[in-house]
C-alpha cells in the first residue's frame, strides 16, 4: 500500500511559527512560496495576481528568467570583493546607468534608506565645500507626508506619527514644507539651504500627484537659490510611472536622484545615487562607503534588471496598460470609491471615509486571488509588475468591481 506523503506545513503553521519574529508588520494571512511573472502562489497552491510587486521592486515580474540567469552566473563566479579592490561589474553598471539616465556619476548602496542618507550627506558636504555654508548650519527642506525610509535621520523628518514617534532625539537641520506648495518652498529657502528633497509622486502618502508645474517651479527655485534638487525615485523610478524616471513627466532634471527597489528586479537589495559631478565630487576616499555597496553580484543583477526593463518594452507597457487599467478602475461605479488616481502602473483607489476601510477590501481581494495592500486607512495601492497584459488589467478591474 502506498504511503500518504506527510502533509506539508500549511498557512496556519507558518503563521503560528511567526511568533518568533518581531511584530513590526501586520501582513495579510497568505504565505507565499513561488512566483512567476505577475503571479505568486501560496503554500496551499493558490495563485494570486500580485498588485503590490514588493512595493514596486518586482517591476520586471517575479523571478525573471534572464535576471535569474545573471544572478546564478555571477554568484558562481564572484559575489563580494569589498571596495578595497575593484571588480569587473561595477564600472559597467556605472557606465550603463549614466548612459540610461544622463547622470554624470553613480554611487551604489544597498537599501533605499541608505541611498537617501547618502544623498543627504552629499548635499550637506556640497553645502560646506561649494556653497560655503557656515559649519554645521546646512539646512535641507523636505515635504510633508514624505516617505524616504526608516533610519533615525529619515524618520526624524517624517510627518507620519507611526514611523516617527518614540525614536527621538531626532537629527536637526531639516525643515518641512507642504508637498505641492511652491510658495511655501520659496519662503522656506534661506541662505543655508543646501537641498530640497521630494518624491516626484508621493507613494506611501497614497500616490499623491503634484499640481501641474510644481516640480518645474521647484527646480527653478533650487537653481535660482543654489540649492540641490534631490528626487527620491526609489518607488517612482525604473518604469513604474511609464517613464524610466518620473521626472520626465514633469520635464525636470534633478541634481541628485535616488533609485532602488526595481534596480534589481526584486532579486537583491541594491540602490544607487545618481548625481551631477559637482555634487558627487565632494566625496573623497574614506568619507563614505558600505561593505556590500557595489558588489559584483548586485551589479550583475542590476545590469540585467535594467537591460530587460528596456529591451522588453516594460516601460512603454506600463504607460499603455497603466492608462488602460486606470480608465477601467475609474469606470467602476461604487459609492465606496472617492477617487482613482495614478500615473502609469502606480495607481491608488481612495475610498470614502465611511466605506469601512481599505483593509477589508484587501482581504476580499485576497480571497479572489488578488494581492493588494492598503496604505493609511482608506487607500489601496494597485502596482502590479510592468509586464501586465490588457487581459490581466481587465481581470484586476473585474475583481475590484466585484468587491467594491
Ligand atoms: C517599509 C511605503 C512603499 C520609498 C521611497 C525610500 C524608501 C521607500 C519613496 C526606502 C520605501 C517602502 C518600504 C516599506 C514600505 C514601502 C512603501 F508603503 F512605505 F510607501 F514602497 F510603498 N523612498 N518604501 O517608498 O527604501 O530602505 O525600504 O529600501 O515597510 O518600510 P528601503
Amino acid at each position: 500500500m502506498n504511503h500518504m506523503a506527510p502533509s506539508k506545513p500549511k498557512t496556519a503553521d507558518f503563521i503560528e511559527r511567526a511568533r518568533f519574529g518581531a511584530s513590526n508588520y501586520k501582513p495579510l494571512d497568505v504565505v507565499l512560496t513561488h512566483g512567476e511573472g505577475v503571479h505568486v502562489w501560496d503554500v496551499e497552491g493558490r495563485r494570486y495576481l500580485d498588485c503590490l510587486s514588493a512595493y514596486s521592486s518586482v517591476n520586471q515580474g517575479h523571478c525573471h528568467p534572464k535576471i535569474l540567469g545573471a544572478m546564478i552566473e555571477q554568484a558562481s563566479r564572484l559575489t563580494l570583493t569589498s571596495r578595497a579592490f575593484r571588480n569587473d561589474q561595477l564600472a559597467l553598471l556605472y557606465e550603463e546607468l549614466c548612459t540610461l539616465t544622463r547622470a554624470h556619476k553613480v554611487l551604489p548602496m544597498n537599501s533605499g534608506a541608505e541611498a537617501v542618507e547618502t544623498a543627504l550627506k552629499l548635499a550637506r558636504k556640497w553645502g560646506y565645500l561649494v556653497k560655503a555654508v557656515p559649519k554645521d548650519r546646512a539646512e535641507i527642506i523636505v515635504c510633508e507626508n514624505n516617505f524616504h525610509g526608516r533610519t533615525i535621520a529619515i524618520v526624524g523628518f517624517s510627518s507620519d506619527g507611526t514611523s516617527r514617534e518614540g525614536f527621538g532625539p531626532y537629527s536637526i537641520g531639516f525643515k518641512t514644507v507642504p508637498f505641492g506648495d511652491e510658495a511655501a518652498l520659496a519662503a522656506a529657502i534661506g541662505a543655508h539651504t543646501v537641498g530640497f528633497l521630494a518624491e516626484p509622486i508621493q507613494g506611501e502618502a497614497g500616490v499623491i500627484i503634484p499640481p501641474a508645474g510644481y516640480l518645474k517651479k521647484a527646480r527653478e527655485l533650487c537653481s535660482r537659490h543654489n540649492v540641490l534638487f534631490i528626487l527620491d525615485e526609489i518607488q517612482t523610478g525604473l518604469g513604474r510611472t511609464g517613464k524610466l524616471l518620473a521626472e520626465e513627466h514633469y520635464d525636470v532634471e534633478a541634481d541628485i536622484t535616488v533609485i532602488g527597489k526595481a534596480l534589481s528586479g526584486g532579486f537583491y537589495p541594491i540602490s544607487a545615487v545618481l548625481s551631477n559631478c559637482e555634487a558627487m565630487d565632494v566625496l573623497h576616499p574614506g568619507e563614505h562607503g558600505s561593505t556590500f555597496g557595489g558588489n559584483p553580484l548586485a551589479c550583475a543583477v542590476a545590469r540585467m534588471a535594467l537591460k530587460v526593463l528596456i529591451e522588453e518594452g516594460m516601460i512603454e507597457n506600463a504607460a499603455i496598460v497603466g492608462r488602460y487599467l486606470k480608465d477601467c478602475m475609474q469606470a467602476i461605479a461604487s459609492p465606496m470609491v472617492k477617487q482613482v488616481r495614478g500615473v502609469g502602473l502606480m495607481i491608488a483607489v481612495e475610498l470614502h471615509n465611511d466605506a469601512g476601510g481599505a483593509r477589508p477590501v484587501c482581504e476580499k481581494l485576497l480571497a479572489r486571488g488578488l494581492l493588494a495592500k492598503e496604505t493609511h486607512d482608506n487607500i489601496i495601492r494597485v502596482a502590479p509588475p510592468l509586464i501586465l497584459t490588457q487581459e490581466q488589467a481587465d481581470w484586476i478591474a473585474t475583481q475590484f468591481e466585484a468587491v467594491l
